[in-house]
């Protein structure tokens, strides 16, 4: 089996402080969040910004001093910022994460319009999907393919068909807003990808570490991080990412799965990471 990818989602833009105080805005707490999960054993950050006072942003400004700063504590890791932003931002506020210098190596695609709690609607037409793959594709960024049901991968095989996407696709199955988070349905998700591909799992709020596990027995990839949680465990909250990524990576080393490096988790996905080094 390949080495494990831990992907850390280390600050989302739905928690807040209120929340857990640990969630971080300014770009200082983004570092220091960051750090914690790298030390811990990621190698990829999904990544939103805050304003200072928690406003999410898709500001391309926000990302490049967020990115910048994070590289200088972890060079090696790889970037994932989102073009998913918050609900209701325009897809031209979204696609500023992309715009950055040197353009990102992985970016998320969000694959499908989704319920995202109460009366929010993660909109996401077949417009928004197969323009943001061109473009995406056009600066060279990977998507990883954010599907949150099975008919998102059918979409996401639809944007392929018009060759859109770069290749091997790599999935990230988000188990636990529109999809239950079982294993039943995580198999179902897993064996409706095309061989070669890769795909990591994201759990929602207490099924994160269900959905790792299972993951990491399946052969799948992991991702934790206070975007999806913000409990170590029952009724304990997380002080940090590292602290989550450190779950995660024990819970891999019961089950015998080694964990990659960044450098291995850019060979795993086809990831040259020579614009890293730029
Ligand atoms: N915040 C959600 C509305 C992504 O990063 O691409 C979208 C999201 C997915 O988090
Ligand atoms: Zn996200």
């Amino acid at each position: 089996m390949e080495k494990l990818i831990i992907t850390a989602a280390i600050c989302g833009a739905e928690v807040t402080k209120k929340n857990n105080p640990a969630v971080p805005y300014t770009i200082d707490e983004i570092v220091r969040e960051a750090e914690s999960a790298c030390a811990a054993g990621a190698s990829v950050i999904h990544l939103h910004v805050r304003e200072d006072d928690g406003t999410p942003t898709q500001s391309r400004e926000r990302f490049q001093e967020c990115m910048d700063a994070i590289r200088k504590v972890c060079p090696e890791v790889i970037l994932q910022p989102s073009t998913g932003g918050a609900v209701g931002m325009t897809d031209l506020e979204r696609l500023q994460s992309t715009e950055v210098t040197p353009a990102p190596e992985f970016a998320t695609l969000d694959c499908g319009t989704l319920n995202f709690g109460g009366d929010e609607i993660f909109v996401n037409t077949d417009n928004t999907i197969f323009n943001f793959a061109a473009v995406m594709k056009e600066r060279g960024v990977k998507p990883e393919l954010e599907v949150f049901d099975k008919g998102m991968i059918d979409i996401a095989l639809r944007v392929d068909r018009k060759g859109l996407l770069l290749h091997p696709l790599h999935f990230d199955f988000v188990m636990g807003v529109q999809i239950a988070a079982t294993v039943r349905d995580l198999a179902f998700m897993a064996g409706s990808v095309p061989p070669g591909s890769t795909w990591t799992a994201a759990g929602i709020g207490k099924s994160e570490f269900d959905m790792a596990a299972a993951a990491i027995i399946m052969g799948g990839h992991v991702r934790v991080g206070f975007e999806d949680n913000l409990y170590l465990e029952k009724g304990v909250l997380a002080a940090s990412n590292g602290e989550l990524v450190e779950k995660a990576v024990k819970i891999a080393k019961l089950l015998g799965r080694e964990i990659a490096s960044p450098a291995e988790s850019r060979r795993i996905l086809s990831i040259s990471g020579a614009r890293a080094a730029e």
